[in-house]
């Protein structure tokens, strides 16, 4: 049941802990079927436009969309942004961020007021497929700046095992008090970047098992490279916050004007936020599915501008690609 001791005072010194064995091989397999069957109905599409041959449906969740690529990378590159980042919230997240193993970990770190923000990212970094690859960053350069000094923790939850070969988490320990580093436009593959010149030594890797947690602060410097191997290294990464940190719970997109204080909105004002679990108003949390999705397309589709975006000031450093 949650963090030890130990455990929690190694996330207050080293910015990032590991605990196994959070999610079973069955945990996750509503997602898996969700990722499996989105797959499938975006194959279709492209075998009915005549772009595609076959849809490797006989291959395992592992290894298709390895074997779809290997076969036709534009026709792959069209799957993966199909589902790519936040863009699947179909079946299994849901029940993926409400996972109580899981919440009794974040419950040792922030306490019992527990908010998830749509900001979970579903990752299938597949072998050559270069947007897989996430450079130097903290998850904090994408927040808005009043919120930089809160907590929000980062949960990397590898579906396969990870490895230095497929293409793990690397993690720069003990830098998360020393506030935002500069971020940068234009990095690899359209990400924000930390520069070279300006990141912390000590980056070291984390290997974990399929199912175990990786949790981090926003100020965790963290980046993952290429897979070498020959299946897709799948991960989800989930953030949860307490109430006191700024979000757009009971809000509708268009309290949002362009007149608002920054100050008063949502860190990510454009992604929307659920109650996990609030002990005293046990109504407002979010068990729904399908109100779950509702909600989440609500805020996706309104598409708030959030003038003050994390990367201050906003620029592209001179010769990156
Ligand atoms: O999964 C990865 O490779 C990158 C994850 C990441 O950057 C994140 O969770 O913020």
């Amino acid at each position: 049941m949650g963090l030890t001791e130990q455990k929690l005072q190694q996330f207050g010194k080293l910015g990032y802990v590991v605990k196994e064995g959070i999610y079973g091989s069955d945990d996750l397999q509503l997602l898996k079927d969700g990722l499996t069957g989105a797959i499938q109905v975006k194959c279709d599409q492209l075998i009915e436009r005549g772009e595609l041959d076959r849809d490797f449906a006989e291959e395992s969740f592992e290894t298709r969309l390895a074997e779809l690529h290997r076969h036709n990378p534009e026709a792959a590159t069209a799957v993966l942004m199909s589902i790519w980042s936040g863009r699947f919230h179909g079946p299994g997240i849901l029940k993926a961020l409400r996972h109580q193993p899981l919440i009794d970990c974040i419950e040792t770190i922030i306490g019992p007021d527990i908010v998830a923000t749509s900001i979970y990212r579903i990752r299938a970094k597949v072998p050559g497929f270069l947007r897989g690859e996430v450079p130097w960053h903290q998850d904090a350069g994408y927040s808005m700046p009043h919120c930089y000094r809160d907590l929000m923790v980062t949960c990397w939850v590898p579906l396969v095992d990870a490895t230095l070969d497929n293409g793990c988490l690397w993690v720069i320990p003990k830098v998360q008090d020393e506030g935002i580093i500069q971020h940068y436009t234009g990095g690899h593959a359209g990400f924000l970047e930390i520069a070279p010149e300006d990141l912390p030594d000590g980056a070291v890797p984390v290997e974990i098992p399929a199912g175990a947690v990786l949790f981090m602060t926003g100020m965790t410097p963290h980046a993952s490279f290429e897979n070498k191997t020959d299946i897709v290294r799948w991960s989800m990464d989930l953030r949860y916050q307490d109430f006191s940190v700024p979000s757009n719970v009971g809000e509708i997109p268009e309290d949002y004007t362009p007149e608002r204080e920054e100050v008063t909105m949502a860190c990510h004002p454009n992604e929307a936020y659920f109650v996990i679990q609030d002990r005293n108003n046990p109504e407002r949390e979010m068990h729904d599915p399908d109100e779950f999705a509702r909600l989440r397309q609500e805020w996706d589709d309104a598409r708030i501008k959030s003038p003050g975006r994390g990367w201050t000031p906003l620029e592209e450093r001179a010769g990156q690609g």
